[in-house]
């Protein structure tokens, strides 16, 4: 069986799991803390999650190619629309959101001295023009069945609110309407994010018993 690498709460890795849930199709979800994760580099020399693990030697990633891939094995659902330039487009849109949203919060888990303030400023900038560019286009990702866009927008809103990143639902009431029913999707209830307190008590312990370290981002 292949083996998905992942992470407990990283928005890209979740998208992965998202997409092989919503297409049936079977793969281990191994979380694992990257940080510590020295194995990887054979697989992937960016010792990133998620890394998607076909056999013992041969890797995919990132998770624009592992989600691709899940879809070139299931493509009558078509969850992407290879030719459709603007739904691609649109993932790209997501994806930018996480990648800011990601390295916002980790700024910000630096110490106030160590911290780099332009860096967040772009950030505080970037995050609410993205969600409001995916706002204006509520239209077309707040209706119809799967599709790799509108999966990305759930994760990354829900990692947004997970982090705490920004309040957006005063500027992005369609977007935060359509979440609202939309977070009830099964392979989004199955992959929600959550942090690894190591030795705390209430863990979730099937979860915790795929654990190989603990990951944050
Ligand atoms: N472009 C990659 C981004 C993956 C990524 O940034 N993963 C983070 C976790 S959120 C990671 O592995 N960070 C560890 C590191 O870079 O050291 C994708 O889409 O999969």
């Amino acid at each position: 069986m292949m083996t998905l690498l992942n992470g407990p709460n990283t928005p890209f890795g979740r998208l992965a799991w998202v997409t092989a849930l919503q297409l049936g199709i079977e793969v281990e979800n191994r979380v694992i803390d990257v940080y510590s994760a020295g194995f990887l580099d054979a697989l992937n020399p960016l010792r990133q999650i998620p890394t998607l693990v076909l056999d013992g030697n041969h890797a995919l990633f990132d998770s624009r190619v592992i989600c691709t891939y899940f879809h070139s094995l299931r493509p009558e659902a078509e969850i992407i629309p290879m030719s459709d330039w603007a739904v691609q487009t649109r993932w790209s849109l997501a994806v930018g959101l996480m990648e800011a949203s990601v390295a916002r919060t980790m700024e910000m888990r630096r110490q106030a001295s160590e911290r780099n303030t332009p860096a967040v400023a772009k950030h505080d900038q970037r995050i609410p023009r993205v969600i409001a560019a995916l706002e204006a286009q509520a239209e077309e990702i707040c209706d119809g069945r799967a599709r790799i866009d509108r999966l990305a927008t759930a994760v990354v809103l829900e990692y947004i609110d997970f982090r705490g990143v920004i309040d957006w639902r005063d500027t992005a009431p369609r977007l935060a309407r359509w979440l609202e029913n939309e977070t009830t999707r099964p392979s989004l209830m199955a992959s929600r994010p959550y942090d690894v307190l190591p030795g705390a008590a209430g863990d979730r312990s099937t979860l915790r018993s795929q654990m190989l370290g603990s990951t944050s981002s």
